[in-house]
């Protein structure tokens, strides 16, 4: 036989350096199957514990301890009776208070019909002692106003790092803003609000945070912190750099990511994306904030914004916003690379349905919830959930993450370029193959070197 030229060996190594590098997988895993929340909508720590929250959109918030796979949860709230559902009505939103520890004081967010009148309730309640379940006569009414439409209600609600209270709210509704609320500063709606829950004033149950925008009133209602919204269907604040990054709903034809800026206009009901939408021609885009990156209705046709990952089980999504959409069943991890250009990853092969909301947990792990199967699924590394418990009793549902942007950059202006393949692979499947071919790459690198020991000591021979 012919021997391996010493050149040729440097190839095969480098090779397989670079499939390896390929195969650092992201995959979505299910625990928590016992956990029965009909209509998940939102998934919140409460920065003191290891219990994680989940809103039932019919008005409950469960309970359960995130480092049981087994936990069957418990009821912690229980305002389905104070809650108007279903459709985009419902229990929204919750935020636990930064000093939670020592207050025990969450705020929700959830729409309510008084009466006649459909209306968004903020609210604020008070866990028992124990923090295990809280009582719905604690509630405090931070704020209410009228939604005009069943539709577009918003209802992201978080603590900034400056420790306001931050609430997204929908343009009301029906469709194309026909009161044209977002661009109205005297309107709550198609808005994002800001308040100091501890420094309540003038009658309030809250302050106005003197650098709101329009805090004395003149130009604007002084709870405004940005404005020209559309229906931010979840915000967060990236725990590292503190950017506000919001998934605004399109209507028509783009939907958007934004990183919302104090005072910021994004332009809704002028534009859409980066498109006129109302007139239809010859808009102005003077005065408002472009989205950081915008996809057309070919790709997906409702925005679940999500977060930027900072935990520690997933390095390959370190830093990146991982979102999703809600018609098409997309997920993706959004980053800038060097030249400030937006790179899109597609996590393909997803078999869960409708993801409704991402949330994390205290440690910045990273989780996703299905609405239409009421399951909560985890981002976790393969490498990773090998060594956990979680996976004894999880099914791992997608494979690696598809770096289709791998050959380049890709502009907001190419969004609607992006790939729309994803396979399906079973649990056991990947978990087999993936073994199986590390098991494989693993011989094949110890072979490899074998061989490239020998053949250098003969090329070396040859030489000398
Ligand atoms: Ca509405
Ligand atoms: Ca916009």
């Amino acid at each position: 036989m012919k021997p391996l030229h010493f050149p040729m060996v440097l190839l095969l190594l480098l090779f397989l350096t670079i499939w390896n590098a390929v195969y650092c997988s992201v995959h979505i895993i299910a625990p928590y199957s016992r956990l029965n929340v009909q209509r998940p909508v939102d998934l919140q720590n409460d920065g003191v514990t290891d219990n994680l929250y989940c809103l039932d959109q019919i008005g409950a918030i469960y309970i359960f301890d995130s480092n049981n796979a087994n936990a069957t949860g418990s009821i912690f709230l229980d305002i389905h009776n104070k809650t108007q559902c279903c459709g985009e009505m419902g229990l929204l939103g919750l935020a636990f208070h930064p000093n939670y520890a020592s207050n025990r004081y969450f705020y929700t967010y959830r729409t309510w019909q008084n009466g006649s009148q459909l209306q968004s309730v903020v609210s604020r309640f008070t866990a028992n002692v124990g923090g295990m379940s809280a009582n719905p006569t604690s509630e405090l009414i931070i704020l209410t106003f009228v939604q005009p439409f069943s539709n577009h209600n918003g209802g992201t609600t978080h603590f900034g790092p400056d420790g306001y209270l931050y609430i997204g709210t929908g343009d009301g509704g029906s469709s194309g803003d026909p009161f044209n609320n977002s661009q109205n500063t005297f309107s709550f709606l198609g808005k994002i609000l800001r308040f100091d829950v501890d420094n309540p004033s003038g009658g309030r149950n809250y302050g106005i945070p003197s650098s709101n925008p329009f805090a004395n009133g003149t130009f604007g209602y002084p709870e405004v912190f940005a404005y020209g919204l559309r229906n931010p269907w979840r915000m967060s604040f990236d725990s590292l750099t503190a950017d506000l990054w919001v998934g605004d709903v399109g209507q028509n034809l783009w939907e958007e990511v934004d990183i919302v800026t104090l005072g910021g206009n994004y332009g809704w009901r002028r534009v859409e994306g980066n498109h006129c939408y109302s007139p239809p021609a010859n808009c102005s885009f003077s005065g408002t904030i472009r989205p950081i990156y915008e996809y057309s209705h070919a790709v997906g046709a409702s925005i679940t914004g999500g977060y930027v990952y900072r935990g520690s089980q997933v390095p390959d999504l370190y830093g990146k916003y991982v979102f999703g959409d809600y018609s098409s069943i997309k997920i993706w991890a959004l980053h800038f690379d060097a030249n400030n250009s937006v790179v899109i990853e597609e996590i393909p092969g997803v078999s869960f349905h409708r993801p409704s909301s991402f949330g994390v947990d205290r440690t910045g792990e990273l989780y996703m919830l299905s609405y239409n199967e009421g399951r909560i699924y985890k981002f976790v590394d393969l490498d990773t959930a090998i060594t956990t418990s979680v996976l004894t009793t999880s099914v791992i549902t997608t494979a690696n993450i598809n770096e289709i942007a791998s050959t380049g950059s890709i502009t907001t202006s190419q969004s609607e370029e992006l790939s729309s393949e994803g396979r399906t692979i079973t649990s056991r499947t990947i978990t087999t193959a993936a073994v199986i071919s590390s098991i494989i790459s693993g011989l094949v690198i110890i072979m490899a070197v074998i061989i490239g020991v020998s053949e250098l000591r003969k090329y070396r021979e040859r030489r000398y």
